[in-house]
């Protein structure tokens, strides 16, 4: 499956999705982000899929969104074509999404790794939100998805300065999951979209879904959401399933209900 700024590959349980603007570092385009926000949706909904990885090239992830595209706009002509909602549905996709950074991942391409439920990223990776550069700040999570994962002043120095970081620094700051070196970034999120993809996806969906629901819930809520979806797993084949296995000592096989 293909189009025109964006390449969609299947492998066994999951998928690949990757940008594809070589030319321009990945720049997010209307058109480019409208493609990767319809395969989300549309690989959401099929049963052989059960995770999705998000990566551009060795050089970059995505150098931000494109600013050509934006630079002439008013701010009624933001406002009204509203290009950037379509950003907002890729929270309410279900199944896990790896980004696989490798190269530049900056302003909106941060942003969307930041999206993302884990990110492995490859020793050149380096990761900004260099809006403030260009006369802008970030739009798109950077004030608040980075703030959540890294704390206030390390937000702050990426934001007001706009300096990029390194792999390292990132994950040292809580930014990402793993480092390793370039020519297995790839592999290890494939290993780890497999990894995933061997699990039961009833239970996969309603996990993904609690652990979001701490960034928009109090401590309260969100434990009353977490004993909720438990309690619901009791429902599934799976978990009868599950925990029979275990007793007899072997591996259990999923159904997905
Ligand atoms: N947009 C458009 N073109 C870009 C680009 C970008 N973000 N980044 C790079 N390019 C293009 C360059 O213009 C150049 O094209 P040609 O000149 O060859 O035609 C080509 O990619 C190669 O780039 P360079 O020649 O600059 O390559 P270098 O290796 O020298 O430098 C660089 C790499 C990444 C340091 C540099 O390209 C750079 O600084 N790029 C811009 C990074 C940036 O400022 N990114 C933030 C953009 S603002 C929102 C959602 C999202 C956003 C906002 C709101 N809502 C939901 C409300 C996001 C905003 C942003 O991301």
């Amino acid at each position: 499956m293909s189009s025109t700024h964006i390449i969609v590959t299947k492998q066994h349980g999951y998928a690949i999705v990757q940008f594809n603007r070589p030319d321009v570092l990945n720049a997010l385009n209307m058109k480019l982000m409208e493609e990767v926000v319809g395969a989300l949706e549309s690989l959401d909904k099929e049963q052989d899929v059960r995770c999705v990885i998000l990566t551009g090239n060795e050089k970059a992830f995505a150098a931000g969104a494109d600013i050509k595209e934006m630079a002439d706009a008013s701010a009624i002509e933001m406002l009204t074509r509203d290009q950037f909602a379509r950003w907002d549905r890729i929270r309410k996709i279900k199944k896990p999404i790896i980004a696989a950074v490798s190269g530049f991942a900056l302003g909106g391409g941060c942003e969307l790794a930041m999206s993302c439920d884990m990110v492995v990223a490859s020793e050149n990776a380096k990761f900004g939100q260099p809006e403030i550069n260009i006369g802008v700040m970030p739009g798109a999570g950077g004030t608040q998805r980075l703030t959540r994962a890294v704390g206030k002043v390390k937000a702050m120095e990426m934001v007001l300065t706009g300096r990029m970081i390194s792999a390292e620094e990132a994950l040292r700051w809580g930014l990402i999951n793993k480092v390793v070196p370039v020519e297995y970034y790839l592999e290890e999120a494939k290993n780890w979209a497999r990894e995933i993809a061997s699990k039961p996806p009833v239970a996969v969906r309603l996990a993904k879904e609690s652990v979001l629901k701490a960034f928009d819930t109090t401590i309260e809520g969100g434990l009353e959401f977490e004993r909720k979806n438990f309690y619901l797993l009791f429902a599934s084949d799976d978990q009868k399933e599950g925990m029979k296995a275990f007793g007899e000592k072997r591996k259990p096989e999923w159904k997905g209900k």
